[in-house]
């Protein structure tokens, strides 16, 4: 299993890079939620054969899910940072708000139907999850019992705005309700801006 110490300097790492302007495309640096991510692949035992759905910010997902360090590195600094996927590694990443739900859904339709002991687990963030696909998803993973789990992780904004404001509640939609039995949320503060470094790089 990575450490939170490779973790975090892998991020290190990715910034310095990005600082040079050598990376021409988007990069999306976190750091605050390593032992949070850690603790859910370990307690859930996320393993090879289980599918992974991210989004523009899994660097540390792909770390976690066995993807060599210098094979991730080189698809960063081809510029696929916010849209990783290594299908053999069976982590498949989009730059899209809302855009894997369905198919994390539908892969866990699959899976279930053709007796298959593999699992879903799709990581996103709290603006993410308040959109309509996020509910129709679970709802539908929910009725079905669908092997997914969605995991939510909440760092107060979407890029630069509060995500409780903007719904008009301190909680997000699906505290204590039952889908909560698909969901694991958790909230960190992020050490980098939503994306890049705050500051201009010129590439
Ligand atoms: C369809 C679409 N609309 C807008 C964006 C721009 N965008 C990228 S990330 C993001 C904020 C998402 O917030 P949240 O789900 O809380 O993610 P996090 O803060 O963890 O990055 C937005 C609006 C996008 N990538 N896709």
């Amino acid at each position: 299993m990575v450490t939170k110490e490779e973790l975090v300097a892998f991020e290190q790492e990715i910034a310095a890079i990005y600082a040079t302007g050598v990376i021409c495309a988007p990069v999306h640096l976190r750091a605050g939620r390593e032992e949070q991510l850690i603790e859910i692949f370990k307690e859930h035992n996320i393993g090879d054969d289980d599918y992974v759905f991210g989004f523009w910010d899994s660097h540390e997902l792909a770390l976690l899910k066995g993807v060599p360090r210098e094979e991730l590195k080189n698809a960063i600094l081809e510029g696929k940072s916010i849209s990783l996927c290594f299908p053999r590694y069976r982590i498949l990443c989009s730059g899209i708000v809302g855009s894997l739900m369905g198919a994390a859904a539908g892969v866990a339709w699959s899976l279930k139907h053709e007796g298959r002991k593999e699992r879903v687990f799709l990581f996103c963030g709290d603006m993410s999850s308040e959109t309509g696909i996020f509910h129709e998803a679970v709802k539908y993973v929910y009725n079905f019992d669908l092997p997914a789990t969605f995991i939510v992780c909440d760092n107060g904004v979407s890029v630069m705005t509060n995500t409780r404001t903007v719904w008009g509640n301190s909680d997000p939609w699906f505290k204590g309700t039952k889908y909560e039995k698909k969901i694991i949320y958790f909230k960190y503060t992020n050490a980098y801006p939503h994306s890049g470094l705050g500051k201009l790089i010129k590439f």
